[in-house]
């Protein structure tokens, strides 16, 4: 057999035609890997419905490469001699088909970067590391931005700095140098809390094809012991679906996205969101994309500029700056504890089994559909165990088991520095803390709970209400130098040493119970 001019390894989170891989691929004569491993799937032991959806959009992909006349070697999970890991994967297809160089796009987790870099004195053939230019911004352009033109490392970093260039840079809504609509942000229009009488949209059901229901009893058979609910799988998991689920979106639910951005409803785990995250961070959508559709939609009167701004902003904004704090930040990142916290999770994270209604529900949510919102997540989960003082560590891994869109380089910016603040004010400029009262104002869940969202003490109190005190009180050292603390802070100051105990012994009866 005549050696193959390259060997092309896509990795499960870089199903894209355009990956940078791919680029210059040519059918009939380069060889494409692609490979269903364990470790993969055990290093953390992933939602059931993640994998599921991940190994059917991965071989979905291989047949769709075919299609096109490629040669795919696709290496399914339970085929005899699959090796566990990446490496040995590269290593044996290397000795098959002795390619004169191997080319992949740039892992998107570090941990599989270290690995990669290796690989190189494994496989005995030249390895190229192409960086991965669906984002926006490269790794050299937001750590200029970053370090300033002082090269300083900073002490802290602000999206809203980093979103305006990004905007200038795109153009994306833009009217020459200035914003369309006079300001940049519409973040003020975004918090609307929503009448009983908006419906949201039902998003369309991808019944599985032969291939996903193949996927679906493999998954079952090997990773039934994972957390999460692989019944009614329905998600898309081809490129053309996820064309069709981005048509659904910017019709149906963007028009209102801006408006109820941070609402939350028992019974309707969607609102007016996307849901497009996991299909954007495994390349069945590209990011310029999704921005380019709210973007005409808003130019046809379709969307209004709080929407088309607000969608925009979460993924040239939000979105690239996570992933750039993550690539500044690693290795020590995902070890940051700055506020001490030490308790470990409860187990109601893996039962959904608690009083708390809006925490049984958000946690409901994901285990049966891999996915929750982004106020769910920040706002009621996160706000949690920000409050309870869990461990940055437990919390940043049963993030990356349980939602379909994760992966470490977006989940640990999230967790650690938007919802735990355990990177000390690196990437918030305060932590998102609240009590029981901003749950009640924009979510329907207090209303069946069993606590009582007005009660400040006793046991039938909101527990948000008592534990958002005891955090502060615990971390007045750490938070007293923050200047949009100042007012929340002087109330503590002001508080009874009588009011201060009963919170301290109300916080210390329900976190001892945990
Ligand atoms: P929409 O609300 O419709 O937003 C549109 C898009 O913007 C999303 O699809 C996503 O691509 C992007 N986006 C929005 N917010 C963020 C953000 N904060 N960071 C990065 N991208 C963003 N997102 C992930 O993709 N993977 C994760 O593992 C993840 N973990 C999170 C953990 C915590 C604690 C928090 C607070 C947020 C996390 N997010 C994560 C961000 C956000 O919650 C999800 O991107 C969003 O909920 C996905 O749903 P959607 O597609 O309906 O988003
Ligand atoms: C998340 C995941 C899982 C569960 N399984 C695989 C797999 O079997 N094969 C694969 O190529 N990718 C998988 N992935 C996505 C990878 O974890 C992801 O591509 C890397 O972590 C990126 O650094
Ligand atoms: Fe959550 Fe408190 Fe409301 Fe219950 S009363 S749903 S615990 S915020």
């Amino acid at each position: 057999m005549s050696s193959p001019a390259s060997l092309r390894f896509v990795l499960g989170d870089q199903l894209s035609r355009t990956v940078s891989s791919l680029a210059d691929a040519e059918p009939g004569k380069d060889i494409i890997l692609m490979a269903e491993v364990a470790e993969e799937a055990t290093h953390v032991r992933h939602h059931k419905k993640k994998i599921a959806f991940l190994f059917s959009a991965m071989r979905h992909f291989a047949e769709d490469l075919r299609a096109e006349g490629f040669t795919v070697e696709y290496l399914r999970l339970d085929a005899p001699g699959t090796p566990r890991t990446f490496g040995a994967v590269l290593q044996a297809a290397v000795l098959r088909h002795t390619p004169d160089r191997v080319i992949l796009t740039e892992p998107s987790e570090y941990r599989v970067l270290q690995a990669a870099r290796k690989w190189q004195e494994e496989i005995g053939a030249a390895l190229e590391i192409r960086s991965d230019d669906r984002f926006l911004a490269s790794h050299e352009e937001f750590r200029a931005w970053a370090l300033g033109p002082k090269g300083l490392q900073p002490k802290t970093l602000r999206m809203e700095f980093f979103y305006r260039e990004m905007r200038r840079r795109t153009g994306y809504l833009m009217d020459g140098d200035a914003p369309t609509g006079g300001h940049w942000n519409f973040d003020h229009d975004n918090r609307g809390t929503m009448p009983d009488s908006v419906i949201p949209p039902v998003r369309p059901s991808f019944p599985p094809d032969a291939l996903t229901l193949e996927v679906l009893t493999l998954v079952e058979a090997r990773f039934g012991d994972h957390f999460g609910v692989l019944d009614s799988f329905d998600y898309p998991v081809t490129r053309a679906d996820a064309l069709a689920y981005l048509d659904w979106f910017t019709q149906s639910a963007l028009p209102h996205f801006g408006d109820y951005q941070d609402a939350m409803r028992a019974g309707a785990p969607l609102m007016f969101h996307s849901h497009l995250s996991a299909l954007i961070n495994c390349g069945l959508l590209d990011p310029r994309e999704c921005c380019a559709r709210a973007e005409i939609a808003f130019a046809r009167g379709e969307a209004p500029l709080n929407a088309a701004e607000g969608f925009i902003r979460q993924i040239i904004g939000w979105r690239e700056f996570i992933r750039g704090v993550y690539w500044l930040k690693m290795p020590d990142y995902g070890m940051a504890n700055a506020l001490g916290a030490d308790r470990p999770l409860p187990d109601f994270f893996w039962t959904a089994q608690t009083r708390l209604n809006c925490l049984h529900h958000a946690i409901a949510e994901t285990r049966d559909n891999a996915y929750a919102h982004h106020i769910q997540r920040l706002m009621v989960i996160g706000n949690f165990c920000l409050l309870a003082g869990i461990d940055p560590k437990s919390v940043q891994d049963w993030f990356l088991i349980v939602y379909f869109d994760a992966y470490e380089w977006v989940e640990m910016p999230n967790v650690v520095g938007m919802a735990l603040y355990a990177d000390g004010g690196f990437l918030a400029s305060k932590p998102y803390a609240a009590s029981g009262a901003y749950i009640d104002r924009m979510s329907d869940y207090c209303g069946g709970c069993a606590f009582d969202v007005k009660a400040k003490s006793g046991p039938k109190a909101c527990p948000f209400n008592y534990l958002y005190w005891d955090f502060l009180d615990r971390n007045q050292d750490a938070l007293k130098s923050n200047h949009r603390m100042g007012m929340i802070m002087a109330s503590l100051r002001k508080m009874t040493p009588q009011r201060l105990g009963e919170i301290r012994a109300d916080a210390r009866h329900f976190l001892d119970a945990l």
